[in-house]
């Protein structure tokens, strides 16, 4: 009823009257009060006038599903919405879901984790109210070679996410960053269920930084705020991945990786760069040169032999700035 009643407002740019949304909804108008109260707590602000009715002004800067909801337009992505103040992971609760059986494009958004991850046990500074930290449910027929493709897949939507929503010139760095002016602005974490060869579920995780100021993110990062010097809406953003997310998936069910590929590869920056790789405590210097067509990089080492690395850091030489 939340929803229905916060959609009605919504699409109204001036008052609707009581009646009317007691006759569309069939609920009494001492109901909608109780609600209209309701939304008031939650920090919306609706004008309430007699013999007018009811005209919405503002909403509050917080995740509701009802928000994220409204006029979204896709079919499979965020079509179940699940929103908390503060979790451990957004991973952690995605996963649970995953296993009771949610469908594929079931997103978990948090204001705040206590426990936000990155590969390999790091760690996701996660300010409350500022960033986006969420996750997706995905259920591709994929095998477990091909997995990493959806890291891929994910870096694209995100990535034209933020050019079109901010016109910053956002960059993939492989795998998983995206990167505003040489600066990590996002990362994306691909997790799975799987069972011998089969890929139960993925789940895949975004941390943008939105309107985060930068005494509370890590040195070598940065927000959409600190690049732009605007506040952005967080839902605005989190819709308009959504969107992206099912546009990209409807192309790779449709005509493959490869258009995947090729957009992944204008988008990324590090081409013909010298680069520093890491990987368990072993470090290769050389030259990102592609990125093969399974989603590993190809790096020229110093003598001139090609290498394909499937995980790891690249730290550009250039800046030596550790972007991971
Ligand atoms: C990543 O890992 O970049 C993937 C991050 C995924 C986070 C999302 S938030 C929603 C969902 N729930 C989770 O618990 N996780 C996902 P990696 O490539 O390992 O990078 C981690 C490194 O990025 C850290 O070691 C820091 O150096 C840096 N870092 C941590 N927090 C950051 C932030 N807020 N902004 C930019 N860089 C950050």
């Amino acid at each position: 009823m939340n929803e229905k009643i916060i959609h009605i407002l919504k699409s109204h740019k001036d008052f609707v009257s009581g009646e009317e949304i007691s006759r569309t909804l069939k609920i009494s108008r001492a109901a909608i009060w109780k609600y209209i109260e309701d939304f008031r707590r939650q920090g919306y602000s609706i004008e309430a006038l007699p013999r007018h009715g009811y005209r919405l002004l503002a909403s509050p800067d917080k995740f509701f599903p009802w928000e994220i909801s409204y006029d979204l337009g896709t079919k499979v992505m965020g079509k179940n919405i699940i929103c908390r103040d503060r979790t451990s992971s957004t991973m952690d609760e995605a996963f649970q879901l995953g296993f009771q059986g949610m469908p594929e494009g079931t997103t978990v958004l948090a204001e705040t984790q206590t426990k936000g991850r990155g590969r390999l046990g790091r760690s996701w500074v996660s300010p409350p109210g500022k960033g986006i930290y969420l996750s997706v449910i995905l259920r591709p027929p994929l095998s477990l070679r091909d997995v990493p493709r959806m890291t891929l897949l994910s870096a694209v939507a995100l990535c034209e996410t933020i050019g079109r929503e901010t016109s910053l010139p956002a960059r993939i760095k492989w795998p998983n960053d995206i990167l505003i002016n040489g600066r990590k602005a996002a990362g994306i974490l691909t997790e799975l269920s799987a069972e011998a060869d089969r890929v139960n579920f993925l789940v895949v995780g975004i941390g943008l930084n939105v309107n985060t100021a930068a005494g509370h993110l890590p040195a070598a990062a940065t927000s959409l705020k600190i690049e732009t010097k605007k506040k952005f809406s967080r839902t605005d953003l989190v819709k308009s991945f959504l969107r992206s997310l099912e546009e990209w998936c409807a192309v790779l069910k449709r005509d493959g990786f490869v258009p995947v590929l090729a957009r992944w590869r204008e988008l990324a920056v590090a081409w013909g760069q010298p680069v520093t790789f890491l990987e368990g405590g072993q470090t290769i210097s050389g030259q990102a040169m592609d990125l093969a067509d399974d989603g590993g990089l190809l790096i020229k080492l110093n003598n001139g032999e090609i290498i394909k690395k499937m995980a790891g850091d690249v730290i550009f030489a250039a800046t030596a700035r550790p972007c991971g």
